[in-house]
């Protein structure tokens, strides 16, 4: 009996921990940041302006929404786009990062003025974002090589954004199956994505929240976008994976079992 027994608690075992490492992942939906305490703590701040002598860009939520903003005025900018993000400085390195969904409400203050959000994204601008684009009213999936895009993205469609609206973007990012959502704040959640591309370029990075402008339109001035209400969601769990790790198991079970029989 205690023999015939053996294989069952192995086959528990083994289906434990399958069911805890596929599907058992953690919390969904978990709040990165709402930056109510009115600081960017655990954030990692990049000012692209900066580093390239465009200008200088502002870090502050002491709003309760973090603003990534220029310090004045830019310049029209000769080529490409420029502007400043920051990163969420624990998933640069923490795996659970590498798949899954970023969720953040975005506003822009001017007219020049765009946002992304961004997975698997390294600090020196290699992976992928979803951005929406309110100069040109155009959203886009990406990817990025040093902060310079594709011509175009990876997937791109036009989109009105307007100054001052609150908008919903959800960045997603699970094996090589990139996504795009985007809705008005108060408007229904689309049901699916309104952008995919696929794209196995790059498999782990950053989390980001950034502000950029581009040389289309060429147009200089403020720029200034806002961000609140930060999260990251893991995959569901598939039910065909479900199903299959249930298949394993079963398998697994009746083969220990008949070889048990077999021996006895
Ligand atoms: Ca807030
Ligand atoms: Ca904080
Ligand atoms: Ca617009």
């Amino acid at each position: 009996m205690r023999q015939t027994m053996i294989p069952y608690l192995g086959a528990a075992a083994i289906t434990i921990f399958l069911v805890s490492f596929f599907i058992a992942p953690p919390a969904r939906g978990e709040l990165i940041d709402d930056f109510n305490d009115g600081n960017d703590d655990g954030w990692t701040r990049l000012d692209l302006l900066d580093l390239t002598g465009v200008g200088s860009a502002n870090f502050d939520a002491s709003s309760t929404q973090y603003v990534i903003s220029s310090d004045g005025e830019l310049p029209v900018l000769p080529e490409a786009c420029n502007g400043a993000g920051a990163f969420w400085t624990p998933s640069l390195t923490d795996p659970q990062f590498a798949n899954g969904t970023v969720r953040a409400k975005v506003s822009f203050d001017t007219d020049i003025s765009n946002a992304f959000v961004a997975l698997r994204l390294d600090a020196a601008g290699n992976g992928y974002d979803f951005a929406a684009n309110n100069a040109v009213d155009r959203i886009f999936v990406d990817r990025l090589a040093g902060f310079v895009g594709l011509p175009g993205g990876l997937s791109s469609i036009p989109f009105t954004l307007e100054t001052g609206e609150e908008y919903i973007i959800e960045g997603s990012a699970i094996g090589s199956q990139l996504a795009m959502k985007i809705w008005k704040v108060g408007d229904a959640e689309p049901a699916t994505p309104q952008l995919m591309a696929t794209d196995d370029t790059h498999d782990s990075g950053a989390l980001w929240v950034a502000a950029y402008y581009c040389a289309n339109p060429p147009v200089g001035g403020q720029l200034s976008a806002r961000f609140d209400d930060v999260t990251f969601t893991v995959p569901e769990p598939s039910s065909a994976l479900i199903a299959m790790v249930g298949c394993v198991c079963v398998s697994w079970m009746r083969c220990r079992s008949s070889s048990s029989r077999r021996r006895t």
